[in-house]
């Protein structure tokens, strides 16, 4: 079981459980969470906390799955899981809150920001390393970090696939709340607690109107092409292959711009 399910009246919490694996966004591990959430939207919880047991390495999140990237073709389609997963969070009926203690990797930080709220500890980092695999993030991911950072601060990220610290985090609003580790749960509890207490009916449709007043961006045709030659070009790259092979030989990528 890579997913713990708890509820405490009408809060609900699922806790990523694969640290052996530092939670990698698996297939499995996915389809379990979807499965959890809609349980959880079933028994009409009005908040939904995600968060995760980070065992020694203190990871929250790995990320994407290597194993499970294509290698050649788009890494990033509308059906992957990690995809799924992104917009069953943005479209569960109740506000969904990331509590993160530990280092967050690449498709896992484009999870937390998918969230409506965050909250974190000082041990919480945030990376979004495509740069580190050659692949090209795509448009939906893109627009996210866009919309939920200051422009200058998604390209720091995207450009360096630095981990941002807890402090740079909170400056950047990247965090809502960040809080000493100690009382970080009973934070967030009470954060969710407060929510609950709200109409959820109300709630609900506050968090789908921003949702797609958010989205509403028109995409010219011209403007979708190009960006899908650009993205191909990336995919089909010498470099991708290269990234994706140096993580699984456990070594530096060399890259080539080819
Ligand atoms: O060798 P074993 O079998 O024990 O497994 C190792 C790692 O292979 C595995 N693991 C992963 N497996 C699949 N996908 C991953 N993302 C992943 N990350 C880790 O977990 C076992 C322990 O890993 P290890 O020994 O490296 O742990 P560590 O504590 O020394 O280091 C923890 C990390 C997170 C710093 C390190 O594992 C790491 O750098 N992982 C990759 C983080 C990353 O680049 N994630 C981005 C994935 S791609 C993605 O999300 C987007 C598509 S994008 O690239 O656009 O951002």
């Amino acid at each position: 079981m890579y997913v713990i399910a708890e509820q405490l009246d009408q809060v609900g919490i699922l806790t990523l459980n694969h640290a052996e694996k530092r939670n990698a966004l698996s297939r499995t591990l996915i389809e379990e969470l979807l499965a959890r959430m809609t349980e959880m939207q079933e028994a009409r919880i009005r908040a939904l906390i995600l968060t995760a047991n980070t065992g020694n390495a203190k990871v929250w999140s790995a990320g994407h799955d290597i194993h499970e990237l294509p290698e050649g073709e788009d890494p990033l389609l509308y059906s992957d899981p990690l995809e799924q997963l992104l917009r069953a969070v943005r479209h569960f009926p109740a506000p969904v809150i990331a509590m993160v203690h530990g280092s967050v990797w690449g498709g896992a930080t484009d999870l937390v920001l998918s969230c409506d709220l965050v909250t974190g500890d000082e041990s919480c980092s945030f990376a979004i390393t495509p740069v580190n695999l050659g692949l090209p993030y795509n448009t939906v991911g893109t627009l996210n970090f866009m919309r939920r950072l200051p422009l200058n601060v998604a390209k720091e990220m995207m450009f360096t696939a630095r981990p941002v610290t807890a402090s740079e985090a909170e400056r950047w609003s990247l965090l809502n709340h960040l809080l000493p580790s100690s009382v970080l749960r009973e934070f967030t509890l009470e954060l969710a607690r407060g929510i609950t207490t709200k109409a959820p009916l109300a709630v609900a449709a506050i968090k789908e109107q921003l949702r797609m007043l958010g989205d509403s961006a028109p995409l010219q045709p011209g403007i979708f092409e190009r960006i899908q030659e650009l993205r191909n070009t990336v995919y089909k790259s010498a470099d991708y292959a290269e990234g994706i092979s140096a993580f699984k030989e456990k070594r530096k990528p060399m890259f080539i711009g080819e």
